[in-house]
């Protein structure tokens, strides 16, 4: 019988396919990706990558931006019901009515979002460049979809601006817990704290640094700290731990654990390229204009 390792890496040839997987896949599939990174990075590295198939190891969302940014590739979702729980709290009727509530003020929306809510928003972001875009649109109000953690985090960092927040937000950062944090603190007096923007409020204000994957990856690495607190999901320990042999990582709870990033195993990426599965199809109007503030997004990173 062959190896699954063996069989993967025949199939992505035979389909001419690149393999992208989040930061918060299992260690199995980072170690077999073509490229590990946030959904950023994913997003670039699809668009301009020369493969005709993408294989995007992630959740739905990721894998839609993948086929949005590029509508002559074939996007495959290995495991077809990994969604994000923070993306399906808004949909365009939701949005709609949110917008008519604050009429003529611009949407910003979190790439953890479906492609229609996309499609109806002005731009999107990413927990890297939400400062960024939000900082460069002219209008000193902004509707702000669906993470109210995120956007009440830019808020903050941003007092000119006016942010109205939609009430969605991540399961999995939300559930650290306050007494998490002073217990740990407790423990590693020294460690600092890093922790990511879909954290509540409560728990970034007690943190040290407040970033997205990648920016929590970076901070690591110059860090002078050997011990470091980790506040995000814990697939990122992988590469912090690889990246970092001389350094310790500790996960800030042990409920950091989103089950839709755990879905996609090695024998569903051996399937999604064996059987072409599940191909992401979009409606070509919704995908343009989703492209339209992904394109936007993407000229100001
Ligand atoms: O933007 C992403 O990829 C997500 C969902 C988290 C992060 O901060 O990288
Ligand atoms: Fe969605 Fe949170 Fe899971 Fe990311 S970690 S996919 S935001 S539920």
């Amino acid at each position: 019988m062959k190896n699954i390792l063996d069989e993967i890496m025949e199939l992505k040839k035979e389909r001419d396919a690149i393999i992208l997987a989040h930061n918060y896949q299992i260690p199995e599939i980072q170690d077999i990706a073509d490229v590990v990174g946030d959904s950023l990075k994913l997003s670039q590295v699809g668009k301009e990558s020369e493969q005709r198939t993408i294989v995007l190891s992630g959740v739905r969302f990721m894998a839609e931006s993948a086929k949005i940014l590029s509508p002559e590739k074939t996007v495959l979702l290995p495991a077809s019901d990994a969604g994000c729980p923070m993306a399906d709290m808004i949909d365009i009727d939701k949005l709609r009515a949110f917008k008519a509530e604050n009429p003529g003020v611009p949407v910003m929306c979190y790439v953890n979002s479906s492609a229609d809510v996309k499609a109806e928003s002005d731009i999107c972001c990413t927990s890297a460049n939400a400062l960024k875009i939000a900082r460069s649109l002219e209008s000193d109000k902004i509707l702000f979809v669906p993470d109210k953690c995120l956007g009440g985090y830019i808020a903050k960092m941003i007092p000119e601006k006016e942010f109205i927040l939609y009430d969605g937000y991540c399961v999995t950062h939300n559930r650290i817990k306050r007494e998490e944090v002073l217990k740990i603190r407790e423990l590693y007096p020294e460690s600092p704290i890093l922790v990511h923007p879909e954290c509540s409020s409560e728990i970034a204000d007690m943190a040290d640094f407040v970033g997205s994957t990648s920016q929590i990856i970076s901070y690591a690495k110059n860090s002078d700290s050997r011990e470091i607190i980790i506040g995000t999901e814990m697939g990122v320990m992988h590469k912090l731990q690889n990246d970092n042999p001389d350094k310790s990582f500790k996960l800030l709870s042990p409920s950091l654990i989103c089950p839709n990033m755990k879905k996609t195993t090695l024998e569903d990426i051996r399937d999604a390229l064996k059987y072409g599965r599940e191909e992401i199809v979009l409606d070509e109007d919704i995908r343009v204009r989703a492209e339209k503030s992904l394109d936007d997004m993407l000229k100001l990173s």
